[in-house]
């Protein structure tokens, strides 16, 4: 395409799961219809868009990093596709936001794992091919 790929959407609530592995992610809620990439986990750019309320934490209009998860979370028999952003270096609460996910490369698809410890890991392996990578451009 030449240009990464975005999708557009509002932070909603996911399963909290997040929290607990200590990967908090944003769940990003697209409109019907939005053409998502296929499941599998991407590095990102993530932009907060022009919000009434302007969140702690983060600048709108600012890109971030973030290593995102596109699929049902096979790990733990999830059964909806979600978007989820885990914004590096980001502590923030973006419930309620307008945001931009700008999909830069593909790192590995989505894989059901046989223990939460093992999903962990290669999500800090994600992360920080996701930082090697957007450090560059
Ligand atoms: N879930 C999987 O089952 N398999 C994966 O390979 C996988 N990779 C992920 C990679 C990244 C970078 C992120 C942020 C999430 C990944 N997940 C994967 C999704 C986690 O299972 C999910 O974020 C967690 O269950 C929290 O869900 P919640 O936001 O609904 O609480």
């Amino acid at each position: 395409l030449g240009r990464p790929h975005r999708v557009e959407g509002v932070v909603v609530h996911g399963e909290r799961r997040g929290r607990d592995l200590g990967f908090p992610t944003a769940n990003v809620a697209p409109p019907e219809h939005t053409a998502i990439p296929g499941d599998g986990v991407y590095a990102a750019w993530f932009t907060v868009l022009d919000s009434a309320t302007q969140p702690d934490g983060v600048t709108i209009g600012r890109r971030y990093p973030a290593a995102v998860s596109v699929g049902t979370n096979p790990t733990f028999s999830g059964r909806v596709r979600t978007v989820e952003a885990y914004v590096l270096d980001v502590e923030a609460d973006l419930y309620g936001q307008h945001v931009a996910v700008d999909f830069v490369a593909r790192l590995r698809g989505m894989e059901p794992f046989d223990s939460v410890d093992a999903l962990i890991a290669e999500m800090n392996n994600d992360v920080e091919r996701t930082r090697t990578l957007l450090r560059a451009e």
